[in-house]
């Protein structure tokens, strides 16, 4: 049997998008830098002049699932990352933004069977989300992470099963743009 394991490494060009919320900006710009950076040192260039990395801004959380799916429906990226910061101090509905967010993006992924990688803070303070956008650590770098590892998985897992043998074992293939398909499902 097969040990399937997405691995961080990036050959060839696959493309990713970023779905960002303006909503608490003083946050969501913080993750993005972490994100970016955590790409460029993986070899994803995320200059948005280039041709790695398209950016989507967003009203807030809760608009994120819609423009995340249509990305990933695009059929253009390896993964989707989506970037928020959904803070209970500031709202009484905190509850149903945060819920929302959270629901849209799991059926997203799961209906267009892309890799849209939940980088949405939910934090009781400003203080909380702040910690995790910078401060002290930045969970951005570790979004753009799980977004290498999960489109690294996903391509592994859709090779043909002759495959398995030369390219999954001991680790996961590499994706690269020519060799990076979809599946066919959609939304
Ligand atoms: N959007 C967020 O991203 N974070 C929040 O904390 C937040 N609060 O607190 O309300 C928030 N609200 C806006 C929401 O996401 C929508 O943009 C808005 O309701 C318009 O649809």
């Amino acid at each position: 049997m097969a040990v399937f394991e997405g691995t961080y490494q990036v050959l060839g060009s696959p493309r990713f998008a970023i779905v960002i919320s303006r909503f608490n900006d003083l946050i969501t710009t913080k993750l993005l830098e972490g994100c970016q950076d955590c790409l460029r040192r993986h070899g994803v260039d995320p200059n948005p002049k280039g041709v790695q990395v398209d950016y989507a801004w967003v009203p807030g959380s809760f608009e994120i699932p819609l423009v995340a799916a249509q990305m990933a429906a695009s059929r253009r990226y390896a993964a989707v990352i989506c970037l928020g910061a959904v803070i209970r101090g500031q709202t009484p509905h905190f509850d149903y933004v945060a819920a929302e967010v959270t629901k849209g993006i799991a059926t997203a992924a799961m209906q267009t069977g892309v890799p849209i990688v939940y980088g949405i803070l939910t934090t009781d303070t400003m203080q909380q989300a702040l910690e995790r956008a910078g401060i002290k650590s930045n969970k951005g770098w570790e979004y753009a992470l799980n977004a290498l590892e999960m489109a690294n998985l996903i391509q592994a897992l859709q090779l043909p099963a002759s495959m398995e043998s030369a390219q999954l074992r001991p680790s996961a293939t590499i994706i690269t743009e020519e060799s990076w398909s979809p599946p066919s499902t959609t939304l």
